[in-house]
Formats: C-alpha cells, sequence, structure tokens
C-alpha cells in the first residue's frame, strides 16, 4: 500500500495532488526548486525537499535528483502531476528501477503514444477513426506532393514526435508543399531531435473534444465522458466545459466506446485523455492521446463526482477499478476559467511579480485549483498558470451565470491577469449559445479584447472613492496614535461590497 507520495511538480497541480493524499492520509512529500522555497506546495506538504536552483532543467526536470530525493525520504510512489516528467517515458523507467512505484502508465504506453505515427497505426488496428493521412516518415517534397494529390487539399504536414501544435505546417495548395515539408521537418528537428513527418488532411473548424478513461492493472476499462476544449488560443486552452454544448447523446456513445477501444489498444493502465477532432457534420477523429491526469481534469470531477487523483492512487495501489461504466453517470454542468498572470493588451505576454491583493471567489457550486496567496511573488521560470476557477450548476446556463459571478467576485492587483478576457468569454454570443469550435478565440479577437462594461466602470470609480475615503480615514486615525503612515493598512477598494455601485457614507 502506498503510504508516502513524492509529488514531482509545483504550483497548482502539486496543491492538487497533495489534497487527496491528505484525504488518504498519505504522507506528502513536496520537492521545490530555490524559486520555491516560499510556494504554497512547499507550505502545503508534510515534508519537503530542494532539489535545485530556479530553471526547470536543473529542478523539476532533473530526473537523477529527484529519484535521489525519492530514495532519500522512502517514498513508495511518485506524482508526476502534468508538464514537467509526466510524459517522460525514461523517468517512468528510473521510478521502476528503483523500486518507487510511478502513478501513471507504462512506460511502453507512453512511448508507443508519444510517437504520433506508432499511434495512429495501432488506432487504426483497433478500429478507432484516425484522420485520413499517412503512416509512414515521408522521404522528400516530392512524395509529399503525390501523396498530398491523393488525400486532396488542405493537407497538413506533422511531427511524429510532436503534439499540441509545434512542428506542424498547414498546406493550402500544391505551390505550398515544398516550403511546409521543409520548415515542419527542421522545427521537428530543432524540437524534438526527431525530423518524421507524416500527412494527414486538414480538418476544417474542429471541436476538440476529449475523452476521460481510466484503466487498471487487469484490463477493466471505462471512460469518464467528454470535455469540449475549442476555447483555446495559440494551441493552450483558456476555457473548458463538460458536457460538450455540442455533442449529442448518441455521438457520446459512441465516442466514448471508441475511446475505450483506444486505451485497451496500448493496455492503457492509470488515468488518460483521448482527444478527438470533431468536424460540423459529428465526424470524428483520434487525434492524440495524453497519458497523464489534464489541467482541465477538475470539469470531469465535478461532472462526475470522481476525485480522479484517488483514482489513480487506487490504480497504482493495484486496486481494481472502483466505478463501472454504468456508474458513470453526467449530472449538472462544469466550466473552468485558467487564471493566467499576462498581459491580454500586451500580446498576452506573461505578466509575473508580487501579488499585492487578493480576494478569491466563494460560494456555492465554487472550486478554485489556485496556489498563490497575498505577498506572494511568481516567479519568472514556470508557466504564468496561477489558478483556475471552476464552477458548477445544473445546467449550462446557470454555470455560465455562475462564472460570470465568480470572475466578478475574484479581485487580484499586483499583477496583470487575464480576467476581464474570459468575462468577455463568458459573455461572448456564440460562447453563450454553444455555438463554437477552435475557430472561436480568432473569430472573436477583438470583441474579446474590449474594455468592462460601463456599469462596471461606474462601480470601479465609486469603489476608488471609498477607497480614498478609506485612506483619509486611515491616515487621520494614524496621525492620532503619532504612530508612521506607513503602518496604515493597504486600502481594499477594490473589495468594497459595491456591486450595485451604490455607495452609502
Ligand atoms: C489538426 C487540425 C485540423 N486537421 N489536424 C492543433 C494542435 C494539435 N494537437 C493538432 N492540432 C490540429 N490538428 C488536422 N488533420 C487542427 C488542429 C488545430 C487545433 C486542434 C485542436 C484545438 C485547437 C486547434 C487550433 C488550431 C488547429
Amino acid at each position: 500500500m502506498i503510504k508516502r507520495i513524492l509529488v514531482a511538480n509545483r504550483g497548482e497541480i502539486a496543491v492538487r495532488v497533495m489534497r487527496s493524499c491528505k484525504e488518504m492520509e498519505i504522507t506528502s512529500i513536496a520537492i521545490f526548486s530555490e524559486a520555491d522555497r516560499t510556494a504554497k506546495h512547499v507550505l502545503f506538504a508534510d515534508e519537503a525537499y530542494c532539489i535545485g536552483a530556479a530553471p526547470s532543467n536543473e529542478s523539476y526536470l532533473n530526473i537523477e535528483k529527484i529519484i535521489e530525493v525519492a530514495k532519500d525520504c522512502r517514498a513508495d510512489a511518485i506524482h508526476p502531476g502534468y508538464g514537467f516528467l509526466s510524459e517522460n517515458a525514461g523517468f517512468a523507467r528510473r521510478c521502476a528501477q528503483e523500486g518507487i512505484i510511478f502513478i501513471g502508465p507504462k512506460p511502453e504506453t507512453m512511448e508507443a503514444m508519444g510517437d504520433k505515427i506508432s499511434a495512429r497505426i495501432r488506432m487504426i488496428s483497433a478500429g478507432v477513426p484516425v484522420v485520413p493521412g499517412t503512416q509512414e516518415n515521408l522521404e522528400s517534397a516530392g512524395e509529399a506532393i503525390r501523396i498530398c494529390r491523393e488525400i486532396g487539399f488542405p493537407v497538413m504536414v506533422k511531427a511524429s514526435m510532436g503534439g499540441g501544435g509545434k512542428g506542424m505546417r498547414l498546406i493550402h495548395d500544391e505551390a505550398e508543399v515544398e516550403e511546409a515539408y521543409n520548415t515542419a521537418k527542421s522545427e521537428a528537428m530543432s524540437s524534438f531531435g526527431d525530423d518524421t513527418v507524416y500527412l494527414e488532411k486538414f480538418v476544417e473548424e474542429p471541436h476538440h473534444i476529449e475523452f476521460q478513461i481510466l484503466g487498471d492493472r487487469y484490463g477493466n476499462i471505462i471512460h469518464l465522458c467528454e470535455r469540449e476544449c475549442s476555447v483555446q488560443r495559440r494551441h493552450q486552452k483558456i476555457v473548458e466545459e463538460s458536457p460538450s454544448p455540442f455533442i449529442t447523446p448518441q455521438l457520446r456513445k459512441e465516442m466514448g466506446e471508441k475511446a475505450v477501444a483506444a486505451a485497451k489498444a496500448v493496455g492503457y493502465e492509470g488515468a488518460g485523455t483521448i482527444e478527438f477532432l470533431v468536424d460540423k457534420h459529428h465526424r470524428y477523429y483520434f487525434l492524440e492521446m495524453n497519458t497523464r491526469l489534464q489541467v482541465e481534469h477538475p470539469i470531469t470531477e465535478e461532472v462526475l463526482g470522481v476525485d480522479l487523483v484517488k483514482e489513480q492512487i487506487h490504480i497504482a495501489n493495484g486496486t481494481p477499478l472502483r466505478l463501472r461504466q454504468e456508474d458513470i453517470r453526467q449530472r449538472g454542468h462544469a466550466i473552468e476559467c485558467r487564471i493566467c498572470a499576462e498581459d491580454t493588451d500586451f500580446n498576452f505576454m506573461s505578466s509575473p511579480g508580487i501579488i499585492r491583493q487578493l480576494t478569491e471567489p466563494n460560494g456555492i457550486g465554487v472550486r478554485i485549483d489556485s496556489y498563490v496567496y497575498e505577498g506572494y511573488e511568481i516567479p519568472v521560470y514556470y508557466d504564468p498558470m496561477i489558478g483556475k476557477l471552476i464552477v458548477w450548476a445544473v445546467n449550462r446556463k446557470y454555470a455560465l451565470e455562475r462564472m460570470r459571478r465568480v470572475l466578478f467576485e475574484y479581485k487580484i492587483t499586483g499583477i496583470k491577469t487575464n480576467i476581464r478576457y474570459l468575462r468577455n468569454i463568458m459573455s461572448a454570443p456564440d460562447f453563450v449559445n454553444g455555438k463554437y469550435d477552435t475557430g472561436f478565440i480568432e473569430k472573436n479577437g477583438d470583441a474579446l479584447q474590449k474594455a468592462p462594461e460601463s456599469n462596471e466602470t461606474a462601480t470601479e470609480n465609486v469603489a476608488i472613492i471609498a477607497a480614498y475615503i478609506d485612506y483619509l480615514m486611515n491616515l487621520e486615525e494614524n496621525n492620532a496614535n503619532s504612530s508612521s503612515a506607513d503602518n496604515r493598512p493597504i486600502s481594499r477598494w477594490r473589495e468594497f461590497g459595491l456591486h450595485k455601485g451604490v455607495l452609502r457614507i
């Protein structure tokens, strides 16, 4: 039985994993870089060990150092979270060599799915639809032209070791083939050290819909329905929801069965995700498989009432699946917004810095998976995502209303965030009507940048006046006490409860 888990990650996901550990009475062990001494995951853990300098390569990606710490502190298992070493087959192998349980699938599964050509071959044998295209390395631009003619334009050339949009080029016509082939190949080589590329027919205006799956050591595999992830910007997801407003119960059943077949084809153990592209005619195609827990896993947890981290730990313990497919029933609707320290007016550049004031939302149907606190300095070295807002309600309409309320309640100063942008998404007609695909952000670009509604500005103006009064009052009080004005509490003007813009003095 797993009694001690080393969490080989940082930020909100490290905290998320430790929460489940606590409920299971498992000791959680944090590792941290020199930039993370004061990070929440360190404070949250039962034990914590510094593993190196701030850059990820010297800390969260340092396999040998992590293994050494895991041995020294007698960890039974390692949870890799997402990103960093979560999909590194070499790391999973090193864990096994040292008798440490890697909480995730077998290394061979990670390798088979990490290579997109190999994944396509396996999916075809398993009867899972893939995008029409090729299953071998493209040997030359000439060969590419010939095959493109067969498939029919537009076509995409993709790196076999790619994923998430890297090493990928769209080809509209014959004139573009040679250049696209060459750039995709060289980008693949510099990004992945492997220049194997293949072709796929371009699926127009697709939805990105993924299915959560769970598999145990005994070959039992179930799916936990879908997440709609089409709101993306430059291959970064921003908003996810479940159920998908686009798919029907019939399509859900069919795609769910294909997702299970896909996982069975690689003997999947643990929690994983099957990504599909779905076109406007409801034709769906396997895109890739993610062999880890994903950022957006909470929406599945909210709709199904399942703790996916707990299930991962039980599976790693060798417990047979505790859920049957018949037990899986979606209830209500969940939406997740990713809160990022970034400047949406300045090309979404990341905006690290010190968090001065923070008021997180609360109340019915609200979940916050975050890791920041007042006074915390967001390091420049890692991902700018500071947390996730997740709401649940009985249906999509109420979930949307709730998310608007929650985004209104969230107050953060000291850094720039994408909260205003998220509010605009929650009011964009295409999103409100559930009529959007992966082109949503591009299509609505300018409207999503817009400044707050005028009544919101009015509210802020009243709040500023309130803050000024607060400031004067504090000043007076401090003078009366003849203490230094520097000791006066910071004015919390953003938090004045002036939702209607009325101030009573
Ligand atoms: C595609 C595609 C259309 N046709 N493949 C982007 C990320 C990587 N996971 C695969 N991607 C795409 N592959 C074919 N054959 C369109 C995309 C794509 C996309 C996919 C999912 C979510 C957002 C996207 C945004 C642009 C392009």
